[in-house]
């Protein structure tokens, strides 16, 4: 473990983040902790729901167009990817780069990304694969790139997680990506499209309740991790678009009014209030190619599905 891969393995609960969210009139809970082990494998179970379409549209457009993608992403590249997860879309991308020079998966769940890295070395057993345990949403550091070594560094971000970033955040890490791409790397990213709501909805309200169990893990690792005592009973699971502002909101509600304890400070529910948890905004191409340009990123080539629900762009 280097100098750079020394951040824990476990991203430990920030008391302050939480209490400040939820000592509040307007209550909310950052979105990154959903992403424990058990929340990143509830967000795979997520990928492979029938109403949630990001996921095969993504992959059906990767798999359509890979050879214009990999022309696009071109040779000698580093790839580095943002939220690795399973990895899942990127294998695609490491059997198709024949001449790739390393891949550095970030992730926020130290345990599960090094699950994922022992899984794709067995795979893929000549690749140098660097992973990195951070919180991506953060500056943080990559290792230079030797100057005259002709590597490239290209960034892929799918899965249109940009989307669960406010403007001010997804312009920052924007910029921060362009500044470590480099002159001439690029970012090969995913980014859901707007379209009609019930559409939207229904993938953040599935039939099966696996949305509603992965937005209740963060209450169940408040409990576990910072000795809340949050009876999940108590709460349940709502999404919705909110069409003014371009996003699905996911929120809990308290289903009656009820006092939490969480690390030694009261927390009161009234009932009906909600835990804002996460926004996933969506996107139309020109909103999109307008916010990538306020990073100072040009839109090279996109790539579309044929009902218009999700779109992949390289920029550079
Ligand atoms: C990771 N992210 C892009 C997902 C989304 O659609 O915003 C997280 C998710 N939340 C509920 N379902 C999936």
């Amino acid at each position: 473990m280097n100098q750079f891969h020394k951040e824990s393995s476990q991203q430990a609960l920030g008391t302050d983040e939480v209490l400040s969210g939820l000592l509040t009139s307007e209550k909310s809970l950052p979105a990154k902790l959903f992403y424990d082990k058990r929340g990143s494998e509830l967000f795979d179970e997520i990928c492979r729901l029938d109403e949630y379409y990001q996921t095969r549209t993504e992959l059906w457009i990767l798999k359509h167009y890979l050879p214009e993608i990999i022309s696009a992403v071109g040779s000698g590249v580093q790839l580095v990817e943002y939220g690795s997860g399973s990895s899942l879309k990127t294998r695609i991308l490491l059997q198709a780069l024949g001449d790739l020079v390393s891949y550095l998966p970030i992730d926020i769940s130290g345990e599960y990304l090094n699950e994922v890295v022992q899984r794709l070395r067995e795979q893929f057993p000549f690749l140098n694969i660097l992973p990195v345990s951070a919180d991506y949403t953060k500056p943080f550091l990559l290792p230079n790139l030797v100057p005259g070594s002709g590597i490239r560094r290209v960034f892929f971000f799918p899965g249109s997680t940009l989307g669960n970033l406010d403007e001010p955040e997804a312009i920052g890490l924007l910029k921060r990506t362009r500044r470590l791409a480099g002159p001439d790397g690029g970012l090969l990213i995913g980014i859901d499209l707007k379209k009609d709501r019930t559409i939207l909805e229904a993938a953040y309200n599935d039939s099966r309740g696996v949305t509603a169990a992965f937005n209740k893990n963060i209450l169940h690792r408040l409990n576990t991790e910072m000795g809340a005592n949050f009876s999940l009973s108590e709460f349940r699971h709502h999404a919705y678009y909110n069409e003014p502002c371009g996003r699905i909101e996911m929120h809990l509600v308290s289903l009656r009014p009820q006092t939490v304890t969480i690390a030694g400070s009261d927390v009161f529910f009234r009932e009906g209030e909600m835990i804002h948890t996460e926004n996933s905004y969506k996107y139309t191409p020109e909103e999109f190619e307008e916010l990538a340009a306020r990073a100072d990123f040009l839109s090279k080539k996109s790539w579309v599905d044929p009902e218009q629900r999700f779109a992949v762009y390289y920029l550079s």
